[in-house]
């Protein structure tokens, strides 16, 4: 059965890859499986159809033969789990590879969120000026945590991993903030990510939907 996920039927972010299904696709690139795209406008998420797939009404979902499941960290397990090409055998690297997964998603991807929802939502609250060096200094503690971790190393533990595609999807969100630059071994290790075929094929893809007209 065909792979199919949904994406938004055009992104807020107007092709930077910034949406979600980006990381979906990026794995399934990296391990070959082709698969079909359907567009799921914000009127269609809330819709019962949709929200079937995704309890929250939101995108990416993943659905293959019986299997239909939403969250990114879950699709890309799962994806790993299915296809080979994202994790190690050895069961102990198999084991350290997927808790990166969950750390990009539960402690380094929070502080991240937070700075874009200050940044994006919060702007024009009247104590927006003075938190944000705070949510600022959030993300970094743990950029400089990840980035003493990753010295220089190519990826975060030997070859390339579904937790390397994950934390640097994670980490490409920073980009247009600055803070990714504070750190040049992060921001090499977000550019070696970019630069993977997989990547720039996935890439590639969800710009061909949302570029603007
Ligand atoms: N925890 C979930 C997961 O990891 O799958 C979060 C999913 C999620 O946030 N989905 C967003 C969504 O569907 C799209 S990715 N939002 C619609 C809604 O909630 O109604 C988040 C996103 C959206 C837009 C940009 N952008 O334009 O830059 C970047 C990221």
């Amino acid at each position: 059965m065909t792979i199919t996920i949904t994406a938004f039927e055009k992104s807020p972010d107007g092709g930077k890859g910034l949406a979600r299904d980006t990381r979906i696709r990026w794995a399934l690139e990296e391990v070959g499986q082709p698969y079909a795209v359907r567009l799921v406008s914000f009127k269609a998420m809330k819709e019962p159809a949709h929200l079937a797939l995704h309890p929250f009404g939101q995108i990416p979902t993943y659905e293959e033969d019986g299997v239909a499941i939403f969250e990114t960290g879950a699709i890309v397990f799962h994806i790993a789990q299915r296809f080979a090409g994202l994790l190690p055998n050895d069961p102990a690297a198999r084991a350290h590879a997927i808790a990166w997964i969950f750390a990009a998603l539960n402690t380094v991807e929070p502080p991240i969120l937070e700075l874009q929802t200050a940044v994006l939502l919060d702007k024009d609250k009247p104590w927006s000026a003075e938190r944000l060096p705070e949510v600022k200094d959030r993300v970094r503690v743990r950029l400089k945590q990840l980035s003493a971790y990753l010295g220089d190393a190519e990826w975060l533990d030997g070859a390339f991993s579904a937790g390397d595609l994950m934390m640097a999807s994670v980490l490409l969100r920073l980009r247009a903030s600055g803070l990714l630059d504070e750190f040049p071994n992060l921001a090499a290790y977000v550019a070696r990510g970019e630069a993977r075929p997989a990547y720039k094929r996935a890439f590639a893809a969800q710009l061909e939907i949302n570029k603007p007209v």
